[in-house]
């Protein structure tokens, strides 16, 4: 007679390699040992913490796909794996670790030259040095082909001025890759390095959402960028596409990561606290909507995996992953949200971590491109009509 384990309810386990799983367990035991215990101090005071990137970094979180440079070298499946274990504890701690990825060392790794990628992905890999991403500008969110940013061609390089915003881990980088128009009104990515003339990167604050987390600003004002830091190998917004495409792809997998914790809170928290003489877990309400949470989170999994397994085969097209992308962050919300309601009162203590997610998916929901901005590409794929223009 087969078995059913309710926490894994297709089996999910037993579709992954030994690779993938010896992965996995390590990913947990990590994130629930070492990041666990430290993440509602750090939501609650905003703190900050790039020891983080060191400790991802020995664990070899840390542009983990790419071969050599000091990376692990693991398939997108793995990936996934780590995004979704980084993610049951804290949005922001993987996103802190995506950025540092696929926006980072991938763009230096597949648009740089080898002495870009000397220099760079091995520091970046260990955590000691920090990269952000720089592309969403104050007027150009959900349009990034309207940036204003320019790089001025000059004497041995460019003169790069303009502002970003809402960049995660701007205000602590050494690393700044960022997209600014050419002369010829082009889109070419830019290495900028801490320290140089120009160039500042102001904290965010106010920020209810991924706070263990820092987000700031990139403002350039006439930074002067050697010709050796452009990243020679793409031009227009197909470079940080590319980019998003992978970490798009992670958070497809990490958004689940975080409502499986939300899910598994409901469910303890409901088998423990009694109303009316008896567990809430025995009503069927409370049932239907753990019932719920779980079906979701297995469909999104799965599909995860059918997608990695694409992706490490070549075959992922974008719009695959605009499909993940926009369904599982959208459910991980909705599950995030009833987890909270499903706590009562306590649900909007951060001691029971529920409002904590709850707070972290909206911004989750929203970069990488919003939800409806992944319908839009969803939709003009459908229909061959473009609806955003
Ligand atoms: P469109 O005409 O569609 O495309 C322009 C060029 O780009 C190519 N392209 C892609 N290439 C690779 N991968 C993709 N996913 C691509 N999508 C498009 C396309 O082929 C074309 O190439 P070419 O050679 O023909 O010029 O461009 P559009 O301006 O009409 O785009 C519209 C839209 C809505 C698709 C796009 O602008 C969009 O995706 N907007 C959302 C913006 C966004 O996602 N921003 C993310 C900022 S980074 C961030 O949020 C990090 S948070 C990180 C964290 O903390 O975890
Ligand atoms: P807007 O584009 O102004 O959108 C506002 C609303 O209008 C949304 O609901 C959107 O769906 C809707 N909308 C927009 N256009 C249309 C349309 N044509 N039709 C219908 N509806 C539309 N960016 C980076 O470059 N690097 C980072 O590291 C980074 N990190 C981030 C960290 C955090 C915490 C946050 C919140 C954002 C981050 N972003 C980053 C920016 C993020 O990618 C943008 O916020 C996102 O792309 C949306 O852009 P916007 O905020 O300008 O919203």
């Amino acid at each position: 007679q087969p078995t059913f384990d309710w926490a894994d309810p297709l089996l999910l386990g037993e579709s992954l390699s030994e690779d993938e799983r010896l992965i996995e367990e390590s990913a947990r035991s990590f994130c629930q040992e070492r990041l666990q215990p430290r993440v509602q101090k750090m939501f609650r005071e905003e703190g900050v913490d790039p020891s983080i990137f060191t400790e991802m970094g020995e664990m070899g979180f840390l542009g983990s796909t790419i071969d050599g440079y000091g990376c692990a070298g693991t398939n997108y499946v793995s990936y996934g794996i780590i995004a979704r274990e980084i993610e049951r504890v804290d949005s922001g701690f993987r996103s802190m670790a995506s950025v540092q990825s696929s926006l980072v060392m991938h763009p230096i790794h597949a648009f740089g030259t080898e002495a870009q990628r000397q220099k760079y992905l091995p520091k970046l890999a260990t955590g000691e040095w920090i990269g952000c991403f720089g592309l969403t500008e104050p007027d150009h969110g959900s349009d990034p082909g309207s940036m204003v940013t320019r790089a001025r061609s000059v004497d041995g390089g460019y003169l790069v001025s303009g502002a970003k915003m809402w960049i995660t881990n701007s205000p602590i980088a050494t690393v700044f890759v960022v997209w600014a128009k050419t002369d010829d009104g082009k889109i070419r990515g830019f290495i900028l390095e801490k320290g140089m003339k120009g160039l500042t990167a102001p904290k965010i604050e106010g920020k209810f959402s991924l706070r263990a987390s820092i987000t700031g600003e990139i403002v350039m004002d006439e930074v002067f960028v050697p010709e050796e830091n452009l990243l020679p190998n793409v031009t227009g917004l197909r470079g940080p596409f590319s980019c998003l495409n992978s970490a798009r792809y992670g958070i497809a997998w990490g958004a689940l990561g975080a409502a499986e914790a939300c899910w598994h809170a409901a469910r303890n928290y409901t088998l423990e606290r009694k109303q009316f003489g008896r567990p809430l877990a025995a009503n069927q309400l409370i049932q239907k909507k753990l019932v719920d949470m779980q079906t979701e989170i297995t469909l999104g999994l799965h599909a995860c995996l059918r997608l990695g397994r694409l992706k490490d085969e070549g075959r992922a097209a974008p719009e695959m992953i605009s499909l993940l992308k926009r369904n599982n962050c959208g459910k991980a919300l909705d599950i995030a949200r009833v987890a909270r309601d499903m706590h009562g009162g306590n649900g909007v203590s951060d001691e029971y971590g529920v409002i904590r997610h709850v707070l972290n998916l909206e911004a989750v929901n929203t970069y990488e491109g919003t939800h409806d901005i992944h319908a839009l590409i969803l939709g003009r794929a459908q229909t061959g009509i473009a609806a955003f223009s």
